[in-house]
């Protein structure tokens, strides 16, 4: 078979033509497919029974350009097989959070998994103040397993350095460095490049002033550096809260929590990962500024927020640790090595973060949790503490010694 862009019919004799599927759905049966995309990349549908949705499974195919951006911004579908690379791996590490690979096809560039049929993507239920208490705990031990695994301190060397050769994900690093790194933080780009930023008119002085920031450049080119240079350990790559899944709460405010998504999974610096995460959680603390009725429940979300913070570290630095002392060498069981290790992370965490906190509210991607306040004012009040936040974040990562100091800097600026 060669290479065609699926859609909601011609998917389901794809699947009837795979051996692979026939253990997941009866496909003899009569079937039925829907479209769900809604990432910015690829094309997403569900495969299911006919009545008997709850045989289905999820058919992810990349298409020779960028979905939202449609066919002129050209990307080599080739990223279906990073992904399907770091999905086998994440699922290794951390088989409860990730969901359940079944194929992946290189000629058609589609990766099937299991589908997530009653799991949401994140952001809408953050936007309406719903909990997840065991989300930053279940995070910190996602990127606990999943960056212990993949590093020098949970591989031999050789073998990563293998894999390493896997994870050449020349394209998406180059957005990453392009929208995170660099497109923000500059008015005019070299010749040839193009700018992708999209802002709002209000926000125009903040970000002049942001731009004409030569020091805040300067860090910044520093940790875009940093995330070209540093090969710690196999990063998602790109885990904001539109890359995590949750079933509906139960009465104890937990639910089933998935990490999806790894497309841009290369071997990075560890704190960019956990960085994204967090600055995720703080981007909707700040919009709750527009979305929450009234201030008790927007502090009490905030509150909700922090603690899963809190709860992210922790659980990460603990896990980290904890499989530092079973590492494959003495070198990495020195107490003093640990706690420079643990402290140079979190100061990536805070670095990165901020970078993200500043290009979900400027640059070409932005987030619903910000984009959906009601309120113009109240939209331009939002983004102006994303940019305070994320400058000063930046301007102190490198002075960060707990992650209490972090979190200050964070909501100094949102509680002021
Ligand atoms: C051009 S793709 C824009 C953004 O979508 C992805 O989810 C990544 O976050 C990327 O930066
Ligand atoms: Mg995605």
């Amino acid at each position: 078979m060669d290479y065609f862009i699926l859609n909601s019919q011609t998917v389901i004799d794809y699947v009837r033509s795979k051996p692979e599927a026939k253990n997941l759905v009866d496909i003899s049966a009569k079937l039925e497919a829907e479209e769900l995309s809604d990432g910015n990349l690829n094309f997403v549908f569900r495969v299911f029974e006919s009545g008997n949705r709850a045989k289905s499974i999820l058919v992810k195919q990349a298409v020779p350009y960028l979905r939202v951006a449609g066919e002129s911004w050209r990307l080599s579908p080739a990223r279906a097989g990073f992904e399907a690379r770091a999905l086998k791996l994440e699922h290794q590490f951390a088989p409860e959070v990730v969901p359940v690979p079944y194929w992946f096809d290189e000629t058609m560039f589609v990766n099937v998994m299991e589908d997530l049929r009653v799991h949401e993507v994140m952001r809408k239920p953050m936007v309406n103040r719903v909990r997840f208490n065991n989300l930053g705990a279940t995070i910190g031990d996602f990127l606990a397993k999943t960056l212990f695994g993949t590093s020098d301190f949970g591989m031999e060397a050789s073998t990563k350095k293998v894999l390493m050769t896997q994870f050449a994900n020349t394209e998406l690093c180059e957005i990453t460095e392009d929208l995170i790194f660099t497109e923000p933080f500059e008015a005019v780009l070299l010749l040839g490049k193009i700018n992708r930023n999209q802002f709002d008119p209000g926000i125009k002085p903040a970000l002049e002033k942001l731009q004409a920031d030569l020091e805040l450049k300067a860090v910044v080119a520093e940790l875009k550096y940093r995330f070209m240079t540093s090969s710690q350990a196999l990063l998602h790559g790109d885990l904001h809260t539109g890359s995590i899944m949750a079933t509906q709460p139960d009465g104890h405010h937990n639910a089933d929590i998935r990490v999806i998504d790894p497309e841009f999974a290369f071997f990075g610096p560890i704190g960019f990962d956990v960085g994204l995460f967090v600055a995720n959680l703080f981007l909707n603390a700040s919009a709750q500024h527009g979305h929450a009725p009234d201030q008790n429940s927007r502090d009490a979300y905030r509150s909700y927020l922090f603690q899963q913070y809190r709860f992210c570290w922790e659980i990460f630095e603990l896990g980290f640790r904890k499989q530092l002392e079973r590492a494959n060498s003495n070198s990495w069981r020195s107490k003093t090595f640990q706690d420079m290790l643990m402290q140079g992370i979190l100061r990536d965490t805070a670095g990165f973060a901020g970078c993200e906190m500043i290009r979900r509210s400027v640059g070409f991607a932005h987030v619903f949790d910000v984009d959906s306040v009601a309120s113009d004012q109240k939209r331009v009040e939002v983004l102006e503490m994303n940019l305070e936040i994320g400058m000063k974040l930046i301007k102190n990562h490198q002075h960060i010694s707990g992650f209490s100091e972090l979190e200050n800097i964070v909501r100094e600026v949102i509680e002021a």
